[in-house]
C-alpha cells in the first residue's frame, strides 16, 4: 500500500514537471527545435551566395533530393502550365490543367533563406490564363498578381523563402475553385537551415476532390461539373489525380526496416482530409507542415490548402493502404493508395498479412481493363456478350462477392445463392431492378427461405449494372441471356420489385 502510494506520488510529480515544462510554449516536449525559430523575422540569411542554381523538379510520387546547402542561394524554378486530357479512372478521361504536366504539380524543394526566381510559362496550346499562389511566399497574393500568364506567355517574379515548412501552391485565376478542381496545385518544401533528418524513402502524395457530370466511373471524357463543385459533392476524391495512380504496379514501395517519409498535401478545392495509413502508426507527424512534430499518430487532419509530413518505420512486410479515413471516399470515390513493403516476416510483431483481401477486394490492382474495353465497344456500338461477361466478372468481386461469395454460392441462411438460382431463372429481367433498388422481405431461393435486406446499389452506372447482370446470367448454371444499358436505365426509373408481393 505504502509502496503503491509512493509510486503514485512519483507519477504525479513527473506529470507536474511535464506540464510545467510545457507551459509557455506550444509543444516543446515533442519538437525538433528546442527554441522558437523566430519565423520570417529570422529567416533572412542575407544575399544569395555562389552561382544561381536550377531547382530540380520532380513528378509525383517522387521528391527532389535534399538541397544539401548550408548557405542561401539564388534558385531558379521554371514551371510549365500544361492543359491536357488524362485518365482520371480506368476508361474515364478528364481535361486537367496542370503545373508541369502532372496532378499534383511538380515538387519544388529549396532551403530557407534562398532567393527563388520563379518563371511560370503557360503553353501556347492552353486555352486559359493561369497564375500561381505559393503559400511559402511572404507577400500579398503569394505571387498570384505577378504571375498572371496568358497562353503562350511567361512571367517572372522573385521571393525570399523566409519560413521553413511544407507549403501548398495553386493557381489563383478566377474562377479559382475551378482551376484548383482541375488539378492546379502542388507542394513546395522549404527546408530548415539544418536540413531534414535523412530517411530511406521519401514520397509525394496529394489529395484532391474532382467533380464530373457523369457518375463515379462513368466511362468516356467527363466534363467538369460546376454545380457539384459548388455543392461540395465530389464524384472522385483522389491521391495524385487518378484512381489507381498508386496501386498495383504503380504502388509505392519500401523495405522492412526502412524509415519512410511522406509529404502529403491537400489541394481541395473543398474537402479536408483525414489522412491515415491502414496498418501503420505515424512515428512522427509534422502537423500542418510546420516545424513541430507530434508522435504516435493514427490519423492526421490535412486541411484544404494545407500539408503535413509524416514518418514511419516499417517492421513487417505487406500492403499498407493510404486512405482518407472519411471512408466512403476511399472505397467509393477513389481515395486509396498502396505502399508495398517487402522483406522478412516478423511474427512476433504481426501474425500474418491479410489486408489485401479484407480491405481491397479487387482494388489492390487497377484490374478493371475489361470494364474499360466493354465501355469502348459499347460506344462504338459493337459490345458483345462476351465483353459484357468479362467486365461483369471484374465488377462482381468488388460489388457482390462480399455477400454472395466469389463463386455465387451465397452463405447458408444469410445470403441466398446466385448460382443456379430459381429466383433469377423465373424472371431474368428483374436482376437490374434487384441490384439498383435492393431487395427486402421474405424470398425463397432454391427451396430455402430468406428474409433479410439487400441494400440498393444505385451508385452503379447503367453500364455497370448491365455488365454485372449479364455476368450473373451467364455464370454458375444460370439460364444465360444479356441485359442492356437501356434496360438498366429503365430499371433505375421503375419502382422496386419487392421480394414478396404486397410488401
Ligand atoms: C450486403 C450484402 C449483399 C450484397 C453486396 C449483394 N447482395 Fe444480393 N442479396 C443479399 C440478400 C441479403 C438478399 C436476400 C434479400 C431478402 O431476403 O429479401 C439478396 C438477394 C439477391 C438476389 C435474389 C435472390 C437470389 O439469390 O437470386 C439477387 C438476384 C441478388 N441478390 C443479386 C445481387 C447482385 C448481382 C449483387 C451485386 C451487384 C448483389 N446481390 C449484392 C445481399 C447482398
Ligand atoms: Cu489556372
Amino acid at each position: 500500500m505504502k509502496h503503491a502510494s509512493r509510486y503514485l506520488a512519483l507519477v504525479l510529480a513527473a506529470t507536474v514537471l511535464t506540464l510545467s515544462a510545457c507551459r509557455g510554449d506550444d509543444k516543446p516536449a515533442t519538437t525538433t527545435a528546442s527554441t522558437d525559430s523566430g519565423g520570417s523575422r529570422k529567416g533572412d540569411f542575407g544575399p544569395p551566395q555562389g552561382k544561381p542554381v536550377d531547382a530540380i523538379l520532380t513528378s509525383p510520387p517522387h521528391v527532389p533530393p535534399a538541397t544539401g546547402r548550408t548557405a542561401p542561394a539564388k534558385v531558379i524554378v521554371t514551371l510549365d502550365v500544361i492543359e491536357k486530357e488524362m485518365e482520371i479512372s480506368e476508361g474515364v478521361s478528364y481535361t486537367f490543367w496542370t503545373f508541369g504536366g502532372t496532378v499534383p504539380g511538380s515538387f519544388i524543394r529549396v532551403r530557407q533563406g534562398d532567393t527563388v526566381e520563379f518563371h511560370l510559362r503557360n503553353m501556347p496550346e492552353s486555352k486559359m490564363p493561369h497564375n500561381i499562389d505559393l503559400h511559402g511566399v511572404t507577400g500579398p497574393g503569394g505571387g498570384a498578381a505577378s504571375s498572371f500568364t496568358a497562353p503562350g506567355h511567361s512571367s517572372r517574379f522573385t521571393f525570399k523563402a523566409l519560413n521553413a515548412g511544407l507549403y501548398v501552391y495553386h493557381c489563383a485565376t478566377a474562377p479559382v475553385g475551378m482551376h484548383i478542381a482541375n488539378g492546379m496545385y502542388g507542394l513546395i518544401l522549404i527546408e530548415p537551415p539544418e536540413g531534414l533528418p535523412p530517411v530511406d524513402k521519401e514520397y509525394y502524395v496529394m489529395q484532391g476532390d474532382f467533380y464530373t457530370t457523369g457518375k463515379y466511373r462513368e466511362k468516356g471524357l467527363q466534363p467538369f461539373d460546376m454545380e457539384k463543385a459548388i455543392d461540395e459533392h465530389p464524384t472522385y476524391v483522389l491521391f495524385n489525380g487518378k484512381e489507381g495512380s498508386l496501386t498495383g504496379d504503380s504502388a509505392l514501395t519500401a523495405h522492412v526496416g526502412d524509415n519512410v517519409r511522406l509529404y502529403v498535401g491537400n489541394g481541395g478545392p473543398n474537402l479536408v482530409s483525414s489522412f491515415h495509413v491502414i496498418g501503420e502508426i505515424f512515428d512522427k507527424v509534422w502537423y500542418e507542415g510546420g516545424r513541430h512534430y507530434q508522435e504516435n499518430v493514427q490519423t492526421t487532419l490535412i486541411p484544404s490548402g494545407g500539408a503535413a509530413m509524416m514518418e514511419f518505420h516499417l517492421e513487417v512486410p505487406g500492403s499498407y493502404v493510404l486512405v482518407d479515413h472519411s471512408i466512403f471516399r476511399a472505397f467509393n470515390k477513389g481515395a486509396l493508395a498502396i505502399l508495398k513493403a517487402d522483406g522478412p516476416e516478423n511474427k512476433s510483431i504481426y501474425s500474418g498479412k491479410e489486408v489485401d483481401y479484407v480491405y481491397l477486394g479487387n482494388r489492390a490492382q487497377p484490374n478493371m481493363a475489361a470494364v474499360a474495353t466493354a465501355a469502348k465497344s459499347a460506344h462504338a456500338g459493337e459490345l458483345t456478350v462476351a465483353e459484357q461477361i468479362a467486365a461483369g466478372k471484374d465488377l462482381f468481386n468488388g460489388t457482390c462477392a462480399t455477400c454472395h461469395q466469389p463463386n455465387g454460392e451465397g452463405m447458408p441462411g444469410v445470403f441466398p445463392p446466385l448460382a443456379k438460382s430459381d429466383y433469377i431463372a423465373a424472371d431474368t429481367k428483374r436482376l437490374p431492378s434487384v441490384m439498383l433498388h435492393g431487395l427486402q422481405g421474405p424470398v425463397t431461393v432454391n427451396g430455402k427461405d430468406y428474409n433479410s435486406i439487400m441494400p440498393p446499389m444505385n451508385q452503379l452506372t447503367d453500364d455497370e449494372v448491365a455488365q454485372l447482370a449479364t455476368y450473373v446470367l451467364n455464370s454458375w448454371g444460370n439460364p444465360g441471356g444479356h441485359v442492356t444499358k437501356e434496360e438498366a436505365a429503365a430499371a433505375r426509373k421503375a419502382k422496386p420489385a419487392n421480394a414478396s408481393e404486397g410488401h
